[in-house]
């Protein structure tokens, strides 16, 4: 509470006892926004006296004053609550200062509290109404009250150091209430405030809204067509509801059909019936409520429907037919068979349906629905397309044509596309049992090891629903595993026919294969074949007779396999044979190095050489007397004979004979040695000493090559005799022949002589020869026969070697 005021006058006694300070007034309670004046004055004061203003706290007065030689006016133009103080008069006269104090309260409390919620309560929805007091002073003392009549609602006191003092009353608003006057009542509690000006109050009618509430739709909903109807919507609810009646047609649209509380049709048609709906609705919320219009007639809103719209094959599908009618319904669903309805199902209304749990192509069609009643009939009707799968069908691998090598494996895959539940069959596959595979969309035929019976068409063929499709390829089986091997049946010889056999084995097709027969680049014969079933050995046969050259023929066969597909590598295949052409021994040649003529002593080389397949035996031969001696062999094609030191035994005929089994040929050479003469013998036949009359004969050997000229000289006489055989015959000797006789034996190369003597005794009966007389002849033959000595003494050493004049038989002994 405001404290209780008490004034204390100071009386300063006792000089001055009649000096008082008069402060008028002395306890005030202002009202903000008022002039007021506080009045000071001294009385019994002579002279002029002396006034100051403060307050007891020192704090500021925030007034102007006015002073006059007796009085002072302190004046608030307007107050406010800044001018609450304890004021403090002082007034000097002469030298004695009196005081005195007043003490001012302010208070404010203008305006009427305002009321705010009041209008937007919702029904049942808590809810709070605002009280407000403004430029309130001092707020504190302030109290509101909320009253309905003389019921205290809700009290509230307000708090310090506020201007504006607020209350608020929650509530939750009852129908009842709406319309019920509340007020709010504020009243500041200050001592000495003017009755009238210490409370103040406001009043409030309070408003309800709420969302309507249909109370009902009336109007009889069965009527006849043609008839007027009108259906009425009742609803409550604040603020007033708007209506709005909407119709609810069979199809399922809603048609906004008027915007009133009432709604009339003055004749109503088949297309009228069905179910309106009523929304009364205001800012709070809306509420509908539905009656049903009952036109009795014929059915109506008869529709067919496909489910699903577009079916494929295999798809289920479901043939609808709905119809309304007011009475009781008949359905018929038929299908346009060739110009006919053929009734498929039938059932009371107001829907049938007809499913196909796997639609085919067949199934199209025009559907029609036909509903009755009483009062008549509605049709309808739909076209069912049932749509055949878009199937693609792919074999992987995609080819028309596939080569294959025995042995291999392959896997077709089929693929089908493009279709929920295709049904896979392989052709193609009569007595070819294979291993298969399939998941839903493919069908895996795995091949192989391959061979020839695998060979032909694979036709992998789909079907879905009605649509069969197909995709082919065509298995090409090749077998060409082995080189060819080439046999022939023998060695050839020249001139004579040699069969070459070349076999490949295991070939498949046969009328693929060529064989050919080369010679380098030359084809000499070329051999196709037939087809034939399984795998074949290809033999191809030529006669092949080998011509002039004499070398080795290297023949090949090429066996190809002329078919698409066939890596390059296995194309073809060859096979060689070198054949060896044979034949018997020919250009034999014997050579002699450095020379055939030699000298004894020196060395000599004899080699035979010859041509012959194949190569055989080689063998020098020296003749002898007519028979031949083996020097020298080897096998091969030649052989070789060396005289490191030739003696003239080596003179002679060498025979080089070359064979295989073939036959044999020949060829010879002569070797002659030369020797001077050596080794001279002389023999005198029968002696030395004869009697006149007698034949002597001189025989004369010596060793030499060539043969030697043997000449006869007397050695007193110097008369030469030549013999060309080495044999002298003295024929008739006298006394005159005897003396030295000298045999000079030459040849190219040199001579030997020995000398001797005969002695011949005289006989007196009968006259000596004459010796001049015989030796004339002998020497005209010897030099006119002496070259074809030479060639018979060559003939003669052929046989010897060398020539030896070792026959020497007497004439006469
Ligand atoms: C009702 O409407 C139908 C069709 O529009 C008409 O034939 C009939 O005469 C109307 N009846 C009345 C009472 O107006
Ligand atoms: C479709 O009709 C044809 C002929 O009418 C008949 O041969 C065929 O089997 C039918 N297909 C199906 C899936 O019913
Ligand atoms: C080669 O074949 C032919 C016929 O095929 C045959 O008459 C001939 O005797 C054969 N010759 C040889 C050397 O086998
Ligand atoms: C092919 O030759 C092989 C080996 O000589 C033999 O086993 C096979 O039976 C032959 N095939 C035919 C079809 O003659
Ligand atoms: C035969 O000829 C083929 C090629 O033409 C060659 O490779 C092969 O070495 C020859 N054989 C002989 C023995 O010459
Ligand atoms: C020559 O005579 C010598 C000695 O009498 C003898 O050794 C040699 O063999 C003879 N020569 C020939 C070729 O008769
Ligand atoms: C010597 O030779 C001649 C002629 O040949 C012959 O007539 C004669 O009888 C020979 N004398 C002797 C003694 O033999
Ligand atoms: C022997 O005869 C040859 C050739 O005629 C001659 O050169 C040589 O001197 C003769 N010898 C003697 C001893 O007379
Ligand atoms: C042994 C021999 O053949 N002697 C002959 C040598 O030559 C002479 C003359 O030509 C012949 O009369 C010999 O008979
Ligand atoms: C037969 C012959 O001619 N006799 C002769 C031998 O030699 C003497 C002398 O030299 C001659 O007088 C002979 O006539």
């Amino acid at each position: 509470m405001f404290p209780a005021l008490s004034v204390t006058l100071t009386v300063l006694l006792p000089l001055a006892a009649a000096l008082q300070v008069n402060l008028s007034p002395r306890m005030v309670l202002y009202k903000v926004g008022d002039r007021e004046e506080i009045k000071c004055s001294m009385s019994e004061c002579p002279e002029e006296v002396k006034f100051s203003w403060g307050s007891l706290e020192d704090k500021p007065l925030y007034a102007n004053y006015k002073t006059s030689p007796k009085e002072s006016v302190l004046i608030f133009n307007s107050v406010t609550k800044d001018h609450e103080n304890i004021i403090k008069c002082t007034a000097k006269c002469k030298d004695v200062s009196k005081q005195a104090t007043a003490t001012v309260r302010v208070y404010s409390f203008a305006k009427d509290p305002v009321v705010s919620g009041h209008d937007s309560l919702v029904l049942g929805v808590e809810s709070t109404l605002s009280c407000e007091v403004t430029d309130v002073y001092p707020p504190e003392y302030m109290e509101v009250e909320w009253l309905r009549g003389d019921n205290v609602l809700h009290k509230e006191e307000g708090k310090p150091d506020t201007q504006t003092v607020r209350s608020y009353y929650t509530f939750t608003p009852q129908r009842e209430d709406d319309r019920e006057q509340i007020t709010c009542r504020a009243s500041l509690g200050i001592q000495d405030i003017p009755p009238d000006q210490s409370t103040r109050e406001t009043t409030i009618s309070l408003t309800i809204l709420s969302a309507p509430s249909i109370v009902r739709v009336s109007g009889s909903t069965t009527v006849p067509v043609g008839s007027a109807l009108s259906l009425t919507c009742e609803a409550d609810g604040s603020p007033e509801p708007a209506f709005s009646w909407t119709f609810l047609r069979p199809d399922g649209q809603r048609v906004r059909v008027g915007e009133t509380r009432e709604l009339s049709f003055l004749n109503v048609s088949l297309s009228d019936a069905g179910d309106y709906e009523c929304e009364a609705s205001n800012k709070i919320g809306k509420r509908t409520a539905t009656v049903t219009v009952t036109i009795p007639g014929p059915p109506t809103n008869t529709a067919i429907s496909v489910s699903p719209n577009e079916p494929k094959e295999d798809e289920s599908v479901t043939i609808s037919c709905v119809s309304s009618s007011v009475t009781e319904s008949r359905l018929v669903l038929s299908k346009l068979q060739d110009g006919a309805d053929t009734e498929l199902v039938s059932d009371k209304g107001p829907r049938i349906s007809l499913p196909y749990s796997s639609a085919s192509a067949n199934d199209s069609g025009l559907y029609i629905c036909k509903a009755f009643n009483d009062y008549g009939s509605q049709k309808a009707s739909v076209q069912l397309l049932v749509q055949a799968h878009p199937l693609e069908v792919t074999l992987e691998p995609d080819l028309s044509m596939i080569t294959l090598e025995r042995g291999s494996v392959l896997s077709l895959s089929c693929e089908a596309s493009g279709c929920p539940h295709p049904h896979f069959t392989w052709k193609g596959l009569e007595d070819k049992p294979r291993y298969m595979r399939n998941d839903i969309q493919t069908a895996q035929l795995n091949l192989g090891p391959v061979g020839p019976k695998d060979d032909g068409a694979f036709i992998c063929e789909v079907k879905c629903g009605s649509v069969v499709k197909s995709k082919r390829t065509e298995v090409k089986i090749f077998s060409f595993p082995s080189h060819p091997t080439i046999e022939s049946s023998g060695p050839s010889l020249e001139g004579e026919m040699t069969n070459l056999t070349c076999t490949v084995h295991d070939v498949f097709p046969a009328d693929r294969f060529r064989t050919q027969w080369l010679d380098g680049e030359m084809e000499l014969f070329s051999q196709t074949w037939s087809f034939a079933n399984g795998l074949q050995n290809l033999s191809s046969v030529f006669s092949y007779k080998p011509n002039g050259g004499g070398h080795d023929k290297n023949i090949s066969c090429k066996v190809s396999l002329e078919m698409d597909g066939v890596p390059a590598a296995l194309v073809e295949k060859t096979a060689f044979i070198t054949l060896p052409v044979h034949y018997a021994p020919r250009q034999t040649t014997i050579t002699v190095s450095p020379q055939k003529e030699l000298k004894e002593g020196e060395s000599i080389s004899i080699s035979c050489l010859t041509d012959s397949a194949p190569e055989g035996r080689v063998i020098l031969r020296k003749v002898l007397d007519g028979e031949e001696t083996e020097v020298s062999s080897s096998v091969g094609v030649q052989t070789f004979f060396t005289i490191h030191s030739a003696e003239l035994s080596d003179s002679g005929d060498y025979v080089c004979e070359a064979v295989n089994q073939y036959g044999s040929h020949r060829a010879s050479t002569q070797i002659s040695v030369q020797a001077p003469p050596r080794n001279t013998t002389v023999k005198v036949l029968p002696s030395t000493s004869v009697q006149e009359g007698q034949n002597i004969t001189i025989c004369c050997h010596s060793v030499s090559f060539p043969p030697p000229a043997i000449i006869l000289r007397k050695l007193d006489s110097g008369i030469d005799i030549y013999s060309p055989n080495g044999t002298f015959t003295l024929i008739n000797l006298t006394p005159n022949d005897t003396g030295l006789y000298q045999i000079n034996v030459t040849n190219a190369l040199g001579y030997e002589t020995e000398v001797f003597s005969i002695h011949v005794m005289e006989r007196l009966s009968s006259p000596p020869p004459r010796w001049n007389v015989f030796i004339t002849p002998f020497i005209g033959l010897g030099l006119l026969t002496s070259a074809a000595v030479v060639l018979d003494y060559l003939r003669r050493a052929r046989l010897k070697g060398f020539y030896q004049l070792s026959k020497c038989e007497p004439a006469t002994v």
